[in-house]
Order: structure tokens, then sequence, then C-alpha cells
């Protein structure tokens, strides 16, 4: 904790490059944030596997619980690009505890985008004040990378309620989080016989399985979530029977950039760390950042998160602008950042030595923590189908 909290950031001269007086408020307003409230307290985190919730309401203080939510119901009404320059910095502190508030930011910007107006009143005060967490459902045991194929069954009654049926995997936030925003079955097999819903922990019932047991992001529970006969009103659904799988994949735009600004916040925490290691640590009668072998290795991590910094700020602003191109640059960024991100993890450790391979110093937690960047929010081969997809159709 003591080496990250004294890191000093040597985030690349100016990424400013255009960004907005605004933009560099809200940046520094999250890195204070990050450098106080997350990174001193980041590894004891990982350590007890204990989910920060009293620090994610002190984050919803500043805006963060409902970053791209409209002001009229409590949100901050920010964008796409903003919201990426404010995760990176807090991914510098703690990469879990970003990436938890991206999944609930993506929740919220969902109801806020499709819900009703008794849907938004109800849920997204609270949820942007953080009194509510959000979990996002679209995995079950038998459909990952292929949701479209999920078996999570509603089934509608006579009276217009829906009884969801099914079960869900690898939900981040589950059984701590409020609100659950899930994909189901009303249709036909596919992507159109899916609807959205949004449930609430306590209903009958809806169940929790045990904290999966992971490599990283142990400052947040990852649960099953099963649904055995949960009645749910017609009023809780999100947007129009069938609409469920475009919900949940416009949403995944959005968190494919903040998890791509996640790992370059993760990624320019280890190079600063390093940085200052190699200044230190003396082998043959120098630093060992005097070897022309560790200056090639810290240049070449720089330009890897300048190269996915830019990536992912390009595409944040490509799906501000509702641009033709945002789903390819979204897909790309996360591809290439969380790839070459995790990469940048990896020198960092190797320019430690032997101590990087320690718990007590911070690089092996952001690597096992990068790790799943590459996996989660589609794993980076589903990112490559999207690319393909999508540079047919330009
Ligand atoms: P599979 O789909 O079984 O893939 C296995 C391998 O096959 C992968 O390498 C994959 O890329 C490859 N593969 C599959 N299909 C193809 C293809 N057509 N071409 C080439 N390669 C292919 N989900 C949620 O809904 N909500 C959450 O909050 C959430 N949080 C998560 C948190 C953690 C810590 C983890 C690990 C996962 C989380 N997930 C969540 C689930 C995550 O999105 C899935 O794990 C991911 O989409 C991959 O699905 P899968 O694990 O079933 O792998
Ligand atoms: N925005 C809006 N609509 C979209 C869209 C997007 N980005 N992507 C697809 N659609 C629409 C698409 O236009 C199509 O509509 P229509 O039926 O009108 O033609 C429909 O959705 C079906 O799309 P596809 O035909 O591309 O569907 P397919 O079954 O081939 O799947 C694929 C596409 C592989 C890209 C998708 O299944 C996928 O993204 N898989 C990965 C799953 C994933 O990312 N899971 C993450 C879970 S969340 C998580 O991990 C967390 C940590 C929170």
């Amino acid at each position: 904790a003591e080496a990250q909290a004294a890191a000093a950031s040597t985030s690349l001269a100016d990424p400013n490059f255009d960004l907005t007086e605004d933009q560099q408020q809200f940046k520094h307003v999250a890195e204070m944030f990050a450098r106080e409230e997350l990174a001193p307290f980041s590894a004891e985190w990982d350590e007890k596997h204990h989910f920060p919730v009293e620090t994610l309401k002190k984050a919803a203080d500043l805006g963060f619980g409902g970053m791209y939510v409209s002001e009229d119901v409590g949100g901050a009404g920010l964008g796409r690009l903003d919201a990426a320059v404010i995760f990176e910095e807090l991914a510098w502190g703690c990469v879990p505890t970003a990436a938890f508030l991206s999944i609930h930011n993506m929740v919220a910007a969902a109801i806020d985008r499709y819900g009703t107006s008794h849907q938004r009143g109800m849920y997204l005060p609270a949820l942007a004040s953080m009194d509510l967490l959000g979990s996002y459902c679209l995995t079950e045991p038998a459909a990952g990378s292929d949701a479209a194929s999920l078996r999570t069954s509603a089934k509608r009654t006579a009276g217009g309620d829906y009884i969801l049926n099914g079960a869900k995997a690898f939900i981040s936030g589950g059984g701590v989080s409020d609100v659950y925003l899930v994909m189901a079955r009303t249709g036909d097999p596919g992507p159109r016989g899916i609807s959205a819903f949004l449930l609430e922990k306590g209903m009958e019932g809806l169940s929790f399985g045990k904290r999966e047991a992971k490599l990283g992001w142990n400052a947040q529970p990852t649960t099953a979530v099963m649904l055995d006969d949960v009645r749910v009103p017609e009023a809780m659904r999100l947007g129009q029977e069938g609409d469920g799988f475009k919900i949940a994949m416009a949403a995944l735009d959005g968190g494919r950039i903040n998890i791509g600004a996640c790992s370059v916040g993760g990624a320019q925490f280890c190079l600063d760390t390093a940085r200052e290691y190699t200044k230190a640590r003396q082998q043959f009668g120098g630093p060992i950042s005097g070897f022309q072998a560790t200056q090639f290795k810290v240049a070449d991590m720089a330009t890897s998160i300048q190269a996915s910094r830019l990536m992912v700020r390009h595409a944040a602003a490509a799906l501000d602008a509702k641009s033709p191109s945002a789903t390819l640059e979204c897909a790309m960024a996360k591809r290439f950042a969380t790839d070459a991100c995790y990469a940048v993890t990896n020198d960092a450790l190797q320019l430690l030595g032997g101590y990087g391979y320690l718990k007590e110093y911070p690089i092996e937690r952001y690597m096992r923590d990068l790790r799943v960047h590459c996996i989660l929010e589609g794993t980076n081969e589903v990112m490559r189908i999207i690319i393909n997809r999508e540079l047919e159709k330009l």
C-alpha cells in the first residue's frame, strides 16, 4: 500500500490534448479521489475480498454513481469521453472498484435511456447516489459469448406479470446489488426473442450463489443469480418485448470503453511504479534504469498505454457523437487496450524482478485485475467478431 500511495503519476505529458477545461477538472477530482480514497486501501480490499460499498457512496457524492444519467433524476449528465477520463483515473487507484462503478453506471444509463418515467423516477436518483447498487445480468452457465442463446425464460401471465425462471452466471455485484437488469427470453430462440427486466433483491424466488473464488477483481463479489418463479410486474420490463438484446448490446458498447479505460489506468499505475523502482534499485554498480534494456521496455510500455488511451478516448467520442462507427471503435478499443495494458502489467512485473512477484508490491495485483478485462464484457475473440462484422457494414 505504501509503495502504491508513494508512486507519483507520470501519466504521459499532457494527455489532455483535446480535453475541455471541464474534463480536466473531472480528471483532477477523480485523480484526487483515487489517491486518497482508493490507492491506500486497494491492497487490503484485494486480500480481504472486501467490497468497499462505503467508498462507492463517497464516489457517488462526486457524481460518479450516475455519470451519464440525466440531471433531472440526479445524474451528472456527463458524456462518454468525460467518463472514460474519470474511469482511467479511478482505476489507477483500484481497478475492481472502478470497474464495478462502470457496471453500475451501465445499468443506470440503460434505465435512463430505455426506462419509463416511472422506472426512471423510481431507480435513478437512488442509483446515482449509490443508495442502490446495480448489476447487469446477461451471461448464463451455457450462454457466454453466444449471449443470444440465453435460456432464462420470462413467461407472461394472463394478468400481465411475467414469471422468470433460469440462472445467470458470473454476475458482478451479485448478492450485494439491489437492482438487477436481467435479460430473459419472452419469445422465439435468437436475439429477437429476448426482453430486459428490472428485478430487486428481496423478490421472492431471487437468490444468489456463493461468492466465486477468483484470480483478481477480489474487491467485488461475483456470484450466480438464480431465478425460481420470480414474479415481475409488466411495469418492470425495460423497453418493449423483444428489445432486450439490443438494450444489452448497446449498453456494452459503453461498458467496453470503460473497461478499456480501467485497463489504461491500471497499466499507468504499473508504469509509474516500475519507473520509480528502476531508479532506486541498484545492480551492477548503478540503478537498473541505466540499462538501455530497461529504458526501451519503459518506452514501449508508455507507448502502449498512450495508444490505448487514444483509442479508448476516440471510441468514447464516437459514442458521444452517435457515429455509425461507434460500435466498431468500442470493440477495437476494448480489444487493443485490454491486451496491450495487460502486457504492460507483465512488463512492469519483470522490471521489479523477484519483488514484482511478491504481494508486498502492488504489480502482481494489477496484473491479476487486468487479466479478466480480456475476457469479460465480451472476450477479445468476440471483439474480433464484432470488428469484422462492423467493417463489412462500412
Ligand atoms: P465462452 O463463451 O465459453 O468462451 C470460451 C472461449 O472460447 C473464449 O476464449 C472465447 O473467446 C472463445 N470463443 C467462444 N466463441 C467463439 C467464437 N465464435 N470464435 C472464437 N472464439 C470463441 N457477465 C454478465 O452478464 N454480467 C457480469 O456482471 C459479469 N461479470 C463478470 C465478472 C467476472 C470476474 C467474469 C470472469 C465474468 C463476468 N461476466 C459477466 C461473464 C463474462 O462476460 C463471460 O465470462 C464472457 O462473456 C465469456 O463467456 P464464457 O465465460 O461463457 O466463455
Ligand atoms: N447496439 C445495438 N444493437 C446491436 C448491437 C449494438 N452494439 N450489436 C448487435 N445489435 C443488434 C443487431 O443489430 C441485431 O439486430 P437485428 O435483429 O434487428 O438485426 C441483433 O442485435 C442481434 O445481433 P447479432 O446478429 O450480431 O447477434 P449474434 O447472436 O450474432 O451475437 C455477439 C453477436 C457475438 C457480438 C454478441 O452475442 C456478444 O456481444 N457476445 C458477447 C457477450 C458479452 O459481451 N457478454 C458480456 C456480459 S457483461 C460482463 O461481462 C460484465 C462484466 C458486466
